[in-house]
Parts: structure tokens; C-alpha cells; sequence
């Protein structure tokens, strides 16, 4: 049995699926929570954030789908057995969203709305010099699904692309980058820093006040990964020093935003309550139903997350 829980969308995810799942070899009851059904029968569950101990009472649970593409929250929790393989999405229909979001914090920087805003604010007409994108240095920390899209697009459109990533990659169009030497050298020649990087120990703080005073005065950074990413206060002490022009910012050390957080009402900052790039049903449907063909066939699903990476 295959087992829902994808809150505002489940009734979506319910009827897609109950349409293509009778294209597998084998036949996989569908049923969504809160209808109630004995554990044992369950053996895969799609899910986004359900409640603490969801998946406890499952104990034929052999595989997770997860209905995103970050499973931070999935490995940090207790009541998955260590033997449950877990899914991610790949793309889903995010990758492009993900180059939209990212191009408008891009575009913000390089036609310099920023200073065209805060010069409205003075009833000032003051032309400033022209910006190409081929005078504009991004970085995209992270080269995955999603940021290695996006550093190709970016790149196509003219900008001066390099990109980050664990292990070495090579995309056409971008300077790749890998470990933490690699990682110094590029932030130190970046206009516009785009993270998509997944939340892992590893990841944790990882521009911190050290780093983050590597990047260059007069620059912008676009979080759109996971808001661990960043030591938080040591953002606001260089914000404050205007080191950098703005922060568009989707993803929180913790969400949702606490209400008396500084972010909120700081003109350098530029919020999104995690919306950059949301998945699509449809998309996730094929995915799971094409995952679940692969497993009955003996194969290794795509997007099988590594515990011990962390992604
Ligand atoms: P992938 O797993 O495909 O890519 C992750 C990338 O990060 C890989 O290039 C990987 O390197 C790199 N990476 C991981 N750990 C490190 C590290 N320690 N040092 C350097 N690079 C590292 O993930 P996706 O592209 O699909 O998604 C990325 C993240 O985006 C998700 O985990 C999620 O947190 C976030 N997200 C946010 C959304 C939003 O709406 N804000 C929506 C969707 C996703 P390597 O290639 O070497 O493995
Ligand atoms: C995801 C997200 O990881 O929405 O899919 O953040």
C-alpha cells in the first residue's frame, strides 16, 4: 500500500496517483491520511512534513518518497527506521522556478534597482552607469538539480558564471569550484552569491563571519537553499556595515520567521516566505509512479538520498 500525506495537496496527489498507478506491473493500493489502515499494509509512504512519529507505527515501511527536494527534516527525525530508504524529488518542475528566482535577484543587482529604490525614496534623478550581465560575477554554491540549471541558464544569458559544488563537476559555460580552498577563492570573486545548497552538517554556518568577509564589498547574496547555510547574526553585523548591497533571502535558520526578527524591517533585506520554488504535482507524480516501476523491477530509484551525505 502506498500511503498520503501531502497536506493542501493531498486531495491532488490523491486522484493523480490513483490515475497512473494501475500502468505498474503489481498493484498498489492507494489511501490517504487520515483515512485509517492497519500499519502492517503499509509499505511506501509519499509524505511532506507530516506530524512527530508519523511514521512510527509503519514497521513494513521500506521506502519514503519525499515530496521535495531538501530532506533535512526527514534524516532529523526519530521515527524512521534506518533501514527505509528515502526518495527525494528531482526537478519536479522546481529547477525552473529556481532560475526565475534567482535571475530577479540577479537582474535586481545588475540594473541596480536597489540604489534606484532607495533614490525614489529622495526624489532623486540620477542616472547611474550601465551594468552588463557580462560585467556581473555569480556564484551558485551547489551544483545539483537545481543550481547546476541555473548556473547554465545564467550563464547563457551573458553573466560571468562559476559554481560550487562537493565534488568537482564540469559545466559548460561555468567555472567549477570544489572544497573549502576552492570555495575561498570563488567568494572572493563574486558579485552575486545564489546558494541552492541542501542543509547538512557540513553545510551548517558555512558562510559564517569569516566567509561571508570574504566576499567582496558591494556585493549581493540570494539564499534559496536552506537557511542553516548561514550564520545569521554575522549577516546582520556586515549588513549593518552595508558590506553588501542587499540579501534576497527565502529560507530562515527558522521558520517561519519569528515576527521580532531584524530581517523583517531591514533595508538591505529582501524576504520570501520559502517560496522560490515550489514542487509540482504533476511532475512528482510521474516520478514516484516511474520510482515505484524501478523498485519493483529491482532497480535503484532516482533521487535515493544518502544518509551519510546528508542529501
Ligand atoms: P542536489 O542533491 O541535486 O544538489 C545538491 C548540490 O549541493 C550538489 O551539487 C552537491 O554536491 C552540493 N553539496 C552538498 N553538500 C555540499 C558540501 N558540503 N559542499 C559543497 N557542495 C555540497 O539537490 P537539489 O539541487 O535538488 O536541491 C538543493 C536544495 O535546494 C535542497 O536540498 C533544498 O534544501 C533546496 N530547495 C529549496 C527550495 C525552496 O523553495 N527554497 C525548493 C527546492 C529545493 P555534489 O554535486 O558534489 O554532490
Ligand atoms: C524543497 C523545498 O526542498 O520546498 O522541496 O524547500
Amino acid at each position: 500500500m502506498l500511503y498520503i500525506y501531502a497536506r493542501e495537496q493531498q486531495a491532488e496527489y490523491l486522484s493523480l496517483l490513483q490515475q497512473s498507478l494501475p500502468n505498474l506491473d503489481q498493484n498498489i493500493e492507494i489511501v490517504g491520511w487520515p483515512t485509517s489502515v492497519p500499519p502492517e499494509d503499509v509499505t511506501y509512504i509519499a509524505a511532506w512534513m507530516p506530524p512527530e512519529d508519523f511514521f512510527r507505527p509503519y514497521k513494513n515501511l521500506k521506502t519514503i518518497f519525499a515530496l521535495g527536494a531538501g530532506v533535512d527534516k526527514f534524516l532529523a527525525r526519530t521515527d524512521i527506521a534506518p533501514e527505509v530508504q528515502i526518495v527525494r524529488l528531482t526537478d519536479a518542475g522546481m529547477a525552473q522556478q529556481m532560475i526565475e528566482y534567482c535571475l530577479y535577484g540577479v537582474l535586481h543587482y545588475q540594473r541596480q534597482m536597489d540604489f534606484y529604490a532607495f533614490q525614489q525614496q529622495q526624489n532623486q534623478w540620477q542616472p547611474r552607469d550601465t551594468c552588463l550581465a557580462r560585467d556581473v560575477r555569480v556564484t551558485v554554491l551547489g551544483l545539483g538539480e537545481l543550481g547546476c540549471r541555473v548556473a547554465t541558464f545564467l550563464s547563457q544569458m551573458g553573466y560571468v558564471v562559476s559554481g560550487w559544488s562537493r565534488t568537482q563537476k564540469e559545466v559548460e559555460g561555468v567555472t567549477c569550484y570544489a572544497g573549502q580552498t576552492g570555495l575561498e577563492n570563488v567568494l572572493s570573486q563574486t558579485d552575486v552569491l545564489f546558494s541552492v545548497l541542501p542543509s547538512t552538517p557540513e553545510t551548517q554556518h558555512l558562510l559564517n563571519q569569516h566567509s561571508l568577509a570574504l566576499i567582496p564589498k558591494g556585493s549581493a547574496i540570494i539564499n534559496a537553499g536552506r537557511g542553516s547555510l548561514i550564520d545569521e547574526p554575522a549577516l546582520l553585523a556586515l549588513l549593518e556595515q552595508a558590506h553588501f548591497r542587499f540579501v534576497l533571502l527565502d529560507v530562515y535558520a527558522k521558520e517561519p520567521l519569528d515576527p521580532a526578527h531584524p530581517f523583517w524591517q531591514h533595508p538591505r533585506v529582501i524576504m520570501t516566505p520559502h517560496v522560490a520554488a515550489d514542487t509540482i504535482v504533476a511532475d512528482a507524480v510521474t516520478q514516484i509512479c516511474d520510482n515505484l516501476r524501478r523498485i519493483q523491477q529491482g532497480q535503484t530509484p532516482t533521487g535515493l538520498v544518502s544518509r551519510s551525505q546528508g542529501y
